[in-house]
């Protein structure tokens, strides 16, 4: 495991131990945190399950992730591998880096105002894709409401991006999203939805 470029904001580590044995560091975050803490002993992210594959248990290192969905997902006969190397490694990490200081760590903490029922909500469905400046903001609002959120990716050559024109009528435009807790029914433009996220998800 390799320590996070971003160093957290939040109070110092608190020790605590797991199963009365082993001695983990807990410290205090936000969000499905303590999920996460509760479920693995760790609190580091990414973390992957997959429920297409029950026999995988749940998987930590970004690097082992990726190797996982290209050889689940992927045709890996289909393409040269070797030009993923952008995506990998200490060049993406450092990218990664370099954008999310960019974005003043936006999605790192949790804003003031949250509710404290938001880790309780049903997902949110969020239609966007990775690199979109317009979808990035949508994203980082979840995070920093703490909101369970499901992204549907909508990269160029994906089908969903048909089936969000089928849902919606309208032409394609992503960020779109659709919240199940309050039935708004699904809406773009990312300053409406930013504003609509602030709105309804703080006190
Ligand atoms: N004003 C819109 C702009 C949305 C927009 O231009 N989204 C781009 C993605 S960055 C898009 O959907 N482009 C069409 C495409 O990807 O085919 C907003 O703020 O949400």
């Amino acid at each position: 495991m390799k320590p996070c470029p971003i160093k957290s904001t939040g109070p110092p580590p608190e020790a605590s131990t797991r199963g009365g044995a082993t001695p983990y560091v807990k410290k205090e975050r936000a969000g499905f945190s303590d999920e996460l803490f509760e479920k693995t002993g760790r609190r580091t992210v990414p973390y992957l399950e997959d429920p297409n594959n029950p026999q995988m248990s749940g998987m930590f290192e970004s690097e082992d992730i990726i190797e996982y969905l290209l050889d689940t997902y992927s045709d890996r006969n289909s393409y040269d591998g070797k030009a993923l190397w952008p995506m990998r490694g200490t060049f993406a990490v450092f990218t990664s880096t370099l954008a999310t200081i960019a974005r003043g760590l936006a999605g790192a903490n949790l804003m003031d105002g949250a509710r404290t029922d938001n880790t309780s909500m049903q997902p949110i469905t969020v239609w966007g894709y990775e690199c979109s400046p317009f979808v990035k903001p949508v994203r980082e609002r979840l995070c920093e409401l703490g909101l369970p959120h499901i992204v549907i990716p909508c990269s160029r050559g994906s089908e969903n991006r048909a089936k969000l024109v089928e849902l919606t009528g309208q032409q394609f435009q992503v960020p779109q999203i659709d919240d199940p807790n309050t039935g708004v029914g699904i809406f773009a433009e990312s300053t409406d939805i930013v504003d609509y996220l602030t709105s309804t998800y703080t006190i």
